[in-house]
């Protein structure tokens, strides 16, 4: 190549840097959904019209990242810097507005009184001649909310005139449990830990604060740092230090710290003989460790306990209740405020039990017994994780426990990063199932809320899925989960749906050529992977050692409680475990009766839950019309089948996605459909090993035989992806 080539491509290649091209069909996706792309020519004016300068008057810190997020937002999305003045001077102003310090609130009447402390009013109007538009909060933080809303209005392609938006979160503490262990590991699927605690205190990694950022604009109030197998050193004064650094950084956005600790940490810390939560000396060691850990972060959030559990110590060592192991430390938090989330994930490996029953029949008879600080943490499913489980019958059982929900938007159980799941459906069907606790329309939602059992106290608490991974949850489609998540935790009532299609337009485009097709896939997604890996109410089916990969074989002696023989039950003659009132373990009775009503009676059940609370023939008719054997194979087949269809819309999504993400997700789907085949293949062979129930029409025999879906579980030993 000649030396004057040479130099031409340098130039273009300078060029094309200088303007963006090339950036822009190729992104890394860790912008996440606040990538602020500018917005379509036709959009520009009308939109700037409405956003000619920003009128900040106050200047607490959350002030300043609100006023940081939104002349980054607005001057990239509209193509022109956004000049922050102190008081109106144009048309088109958009002004921040705190209660008791802008006059713009009770001049307008903006109606902020019901707001609570993180509300929002975002009003068109005129003031002092000029057309603005107000962002009001009864607090800062309230404002940094508007912010990100009227960001979004912009990202999903809305008009920002003639707005009157007014919202606030109906979900008090709306938390992040990384279940993420010291020495950077991580229980979750991207990557390690993102909290670099060997250089806290001293480097705050910037990833904190688009960390931050992130949970701020989907309503994310509160995090919990530590796995809740919790180490005790992170009661140490050193690590207290590196807390209160981190807490620092997360504070301008409205979210607080809390900490996960070990019930035995009177004895693994502070050198006591017992941990005893009726033990005076007990008592006061907690008092005197939790004022300590409020030397350190002034306005730290709480504790998170997991106890009699996995081998977690608790107070059931001392013949004490769940209740007494609450209570100490919720007292000691008490007189600072703080809130204790105690985890109804207490089960034993006794095999007289049904593992589902454990939780309400530990928890049910204590009802009234916790401290009004405590939040009774309850898994959305009475199992752990499933890809379908019924809502667990503690939600609406107990009027006088705060009670919580808790989700896993890591998918331990479900893929992974690779994948595509979007957890906002599933969660949303949980939401939104009644649990008669008040009569109909008592849903989930509205005993989560508060609403059902007019409770003070109110949480909901997801399992994170970020890591260090450049896109922070290991896939694209994965950090819908994160989004979701957040959405869901302000508003459980929440359409998940239209909570995807927000996601969709700012992660990608708001072109509805392609949220449409995409949205519909999002939507469909979970239902393939219940289709492959546990249709009909089959459940725990994951091989023994690990959650990743199917092993419906798996029977280690004295694991019933993880075997998935011991769920699957299956035998020459039928499958499904027998829950119900009449023959089974009486599971279905934990319901309330128009509850326990349905899933009895093998007339009115839902195919969906059929082998959960059933065990059944292998002839028995389903809703379907056909036998179950038939239909258990052609719903294995046909989640292989929504798996290859999402293939599909993804490959026609081509024109609008950039190279990088189309890539990734186009590899991940194909790998999901590997898995879609294992999941499928050694199910059918096994049950087919069972049952001895020849294929149905048109189904193909399974890939390999059993022994090699047997072989191959013997050698993964982890979770990786084997093909
Ligand atoms: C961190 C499941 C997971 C465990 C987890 C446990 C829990 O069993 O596999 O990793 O413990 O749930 O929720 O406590």
């Amino acid at each position: 190549m000649s030396a004057f080539r040479i130099f031409a491509c340098a130039i273009c290649v300078a060029v094309a840097t200088l303007i963006g091209i090339g950036r822009a069909s190729a992104e890394d996706g860790h912008e996440l959904w606040l990538r602020y792309r500018p917005v379509a020519d036709a959009a520009t004016a009308a939109y700037r019209q409405s956003a000619s300068e920003l009128v900040v008057t106050d200047n607490s810190p959350t002030i300043a990242v609100t006023q940081a997020e939104l002349v980054k937002g607005l001057s990239a999305m509209l193509g022109k810097p956004l000049p922050v003045v102190s008081a109106v001077t144009q048309d088109g102003a958009i002004m921040l507005a705190v209660t008791g310090k802008a006059k713009v609130i009770s001049d307008l009447r903006l109606p902020v009184a019901g707001l609570g402390n993180e509300g929002f009013v975002i009003r068109s109007a005129t003031w002092q001649n000029h057309k603005v538009t107000v962002i009001a909060g009864n607090t800062d933080v309230g404002v940094l909310y508007g912010a990100f809303r009227y960001l979004r209005q912009i990202q999903t392609a809305q008009s920002t005139a003639n707005l009157n938006i007014s919202d606030k979160p109906r979900v008090q503490i709306r938390v992040l449990n990384h279940w993420d262990v010291l020495g950077r590991g991580s229980a979750n699927s991207a990557g390690q830990s993102i909290w670099d605690w060997p250089k806290l205190p001293a480097w705050k990694d910037p990833l904190y604060t688009d960390y931050a950022r992130a949970n701020a604009s989907i309503g994310i109030n509160a995090v919990v740092p530590n796995q809740i197998n919790a180490d005790p050193v992170m009661l140490s004064p050193m690590y207290l230090r590196k807390l209160a650094a981190l807490a620092d950084v997360l504070r301008p956005y409205g979210i607080k710290m809390y900490l996960s600790v070990q019930v035995t940490s009177p004895m693994t810390v502070g050198g006591l003989k017992t941990a005893d939560p009726l033990d005076p000396a007990v008592k006061k060691w907690w008092a005197d460790k939790v004022s300590e850990i409020y030397t350190y972060i002034p306005d730290f959030g709480g504790l998170l306990v997991k106890a009699d559990s996995e081998g977690e110590p608790g107070p059931q060592s001392y013949q004490r209740t769940q209740a007494d192991g609450a209570n100490v430390l919720a007292d000691a938090l008490k007189p600072h405020g703080g809130i204790l989330f105690w985890r109804a994930f207490v089960y034993s490996n006794d095999p007289k039990w049904d593992r589902v029953k454990q939780a309400y029949d530990t928890f049910k008879p204590l009802d009234g017994k916790f401290r009004d600080n405590v939040i009774v943490q309850v898994k959305n499913g009475p199992l752990d994780f499933q890809p379908r489980e019924p809502f667990s019958p503690l939600f609406g059982a107990t009027p006088k426990t705060n009670i919580g929900m808790e989700v896993e938007v890591v998918k331990e159980y479900l893929g992974g990063a690779t994948h595509l799941f979007y957890l906002g459906a599933y969660w949303e069907e949980v939401l939104q199932a009644d649990t008669y606790a008040k009569g109909k329309g008592s849903t989930v939602a509205s005993v989560i809320d508060g609403s059902v059992f007019k409770n003070k106290l109110t949480g909901f608490a997801g399992v994170a899925n970020i890591g260090t991974d450049r896109d922070w949850c290991g896939s694209t489609f994965n950090q819908a989960n994160w989004y979701s998540f957040g959405r869901l935790t302000w508003d459980p009532h929440a359409s998940a749906r239209a909570i995807a299609e927000d996601w969709a337009a700012m992660t990608f485009t708001p072109d509805k050529a392609f949220v449409g097709p995409v949205v519909d896939m999002m939507m469909a997604s979970r239902e393939a992977d219940v289709d492959f890996m546990m249709p009909l109410g089959l459940h725990h089916q994951f091989a023994t050692g690990h959650h990743y990969g199917p092993e419906p074989w798996g029977n280690t002696a004295g694991r019933e409680d993880w075997n998935p023989v011991n769920y699957n039950r299956a035998d020459k003659d039928g499958i499904g475990y027998d829950r119900t009132t009449a023959t089974g373990t009486n599971y279905a009775g934990q319901y309330k009766p128009q509850v326990a009503a349905v899933f009895n009676d093998l007339k009115r059940i839902d195919d969906k839950d059929l082998l959960w609370f059933h065990h059944v023939s292998w002839d028995y008719k389903t809703k379907a019309g056909l036998p179950v054997w038939d239909d258990l194979v052609r719903h294995y087949d046909r989640g292989v089948g929504e798996v290859v269809a999402m293939e599909k819309i993804w490959a026609e999504m081509k024109p609008y996605v950039d190279t990088d993400r189309f890539a990734k997700t186009t590899v991940f789907l194909q790998m999901q459909e590997k898995e879609a085949k294992w999941w499928r293949d050694s199910s059918i062979a096994y049950f087919q090993s069972v049952s001895g129930r020849p294929l149905p029409e048109g189904i193909a025999p399974p890939e390999h035989s059993l022994d090699w879906y047997k072989e191959l579980n013997t050698s993964l030993k982890v979770p990786v992806y084997p093909f």
